[in-house]
């Protein structure tokens, strides 16, 4: 554990009695033991509490605790509803929630109400009374989310964001972004295993394929759109001093799923599942316009067979940047010779955020190319502060919005729908997170 943080200066901003924070850990599926496999690396962390329903995964969070030299944490989960017992826990002060998503925003409210500081999964809400669930809670409460936005601490996205407050593109003017991410190996598999092997789903699937296929089922909208969305909102200041205004929505037929089954050695035409049809389209395209008069096009596209990107674009008066782990490049007015594209290497060198510049290496184990460390990181060191996180309930509540305001939109041909003013106003005034220092 503590070898392995030789940079880190852990446990400076402790409470007046130096505890470490004590974490308590909802869901330990293939998202939840990431998280605690990084919290047991950290030396001002206690992680006092796990729950899941599932034993099998109990076993392998406490065997790695032990491998890690953890004290036993206790454990939750002899039913759904057994999460608030451990939400009652005095030794408890964070709560970090990987469930699936139709538990998120219960859970969620749940643990602010218990007066944890709350870490949540994306994406965090699935309705529009959730979002507002969300924000209504935090405010009676006066206790803390973080929505666990990974993708924001990305390498490249926090360069380009280092780009962007440089005004190195200008006054902004067009962004794009989304999930882009060929999910058929995870919506289906035999039951046995996370990923693929099958064309089972729900009450046969396993992992994700058990509860995330359904909404494919019963949902034409963008069901996941912070992973390109929440990189975006922060370059464009949405909730501190700019918002989302309004989108409009469109999807592409549902060929992509029923394909697969067909198609699979262990499905075909006659397999039941083949009967099924599926109402998400395979490629949703979302048009957001924010109060500044940016655009922002959010694809979600994870039906089909392709390469992941999340497709980014970052576009102002002064040049435009189009990158994604594939392709990375750009054009900047009077920097860049010709008409044509600058290849991003040494600007992503130039511009390498002080954070990755600090921790880079060390967080290159942590799951997702670094950027689950630096999530978890800000998380923690918000948490023992009990401050206001780099993303917080609002973040929460606007990103995910797109999912049930998109929905509306495709459902009366592509008509505009408003976004809620999450913040009451205070947009007008919140200033934005300092988001270029190298602590978190
Ligand atoms: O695929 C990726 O890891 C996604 N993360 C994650 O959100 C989830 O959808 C998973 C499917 O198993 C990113 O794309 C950053």
């Amino acid at each position: 554990g503590i070898a392995m943080l030789p940079n880190l200066s852990m446990a400076n901003n402790l409470g007046k009695n130096s505890q470490k924070l004590r974490v308590a850990v909802l869901g330990i599926g293939e998202r939840g033991i990431m998280h605690l496999n990084n919290l047991i690396k950290r030396n001002d962390v206690d992680v006092t509490a796990i729950c899941d329903v599932d034993k099998a995964r109990i076993a392998l969070a406490q065997k790695n605790m032990e491998k890690a030299g953890q004290k036993k944490a206790k454990v939750f989960g002899k039913n759904d509803m057994d999460y608030r017992n451990m939400l009652a826990l005095k030794d408890v002060d964070a709560v970090i929630i990987s469930t699936p998503w139709l538990w998120h925003t219960k859970m969620a409210v749940d643990s602010m109400r218990a007066g944890k500081y709350t870490g949540l999964e994306v994406s965090a809400a699935n309705t529009m009374e959730e979002c507002w669930d969300l924000v209504n809670v935090h405010e009676e409460t006066g206790a803390h989310l973080m929505i666990l936005e990974n993708v924001n601490y990305r390498q490249d996205v926090l360069a380009v964001l280092n780009m962007v407050k440089q005004n190195l593109f200008g006054e902004l003017s067009h962004f794009r972004c989304g999930y882009q991410h060929d999910l058929r190996a995870v919506k289906f598999n035999n039951g046995k295993q996370p990923y693929g092997g099958g064309v089972e789903f729900g009450e046969k699937g396993f992992s994700e394929a058990h509860w995330r296929t359904q909404h494919s089922l019963l949902r034409n909208a963008d069901v996941y759109p912070t992973h390109g969305l929440g990189p975006v909102a922060v370059m464009a200041d949405i909730n501190r001093g700019n918002r989302f205004v309004s989108l409009t929505s469109h999807a592409s037929k549902p060929l992509g799923l029923h394909n697969y089954i067909v198609n699979h050695p262990e499905g075909g035409p006659d397999h039941p599942n083949a009967k099924i049809k599926w109402k998400q389209g395979d490629v949703i395209t979302t048009t957001i316009e924010t109060a500044k008069g940016e655009t922002i096009i959010v694809t979600h596209d994870c039906n089909l067979p392709r390469p992941y990107s999340l497709g980014f674009r970052v576009q102002g008066v002064s040049g435009i940047s189009e990158f994604d782990y594939h392709t990375k490049r750009i054009h900047i007015e009077g920097k860049t010779e010709g008409h044509g594209w600058e290849d991003m290497d040494n600007y992503l060198k130039e511009y390498d955020h002080p954070l990755w510049k600090k921790y880079g290496n060390h967080a290159q184990g942590a799951g997702h190319g670094g950027m689950d460390f630096f999530v978890i990181n800000a998380f923690v060191e918000s948490a023992k502060e009990n401050i206001a996180p780099p993303m917080d309930v609002y973040d929460a509540a606007a990103w995910s919005a797109v999912t049930p305001l998109s929905e509306l939109s495709i459902e009366n041909n592509g008509a505009p729908q408003d976004f809620p003013d999450f913040t009451r106003g205070n947009w007008i005034k919140r200033a934005p997170y300092n988001w270029i220092k190298d602590t978190f």
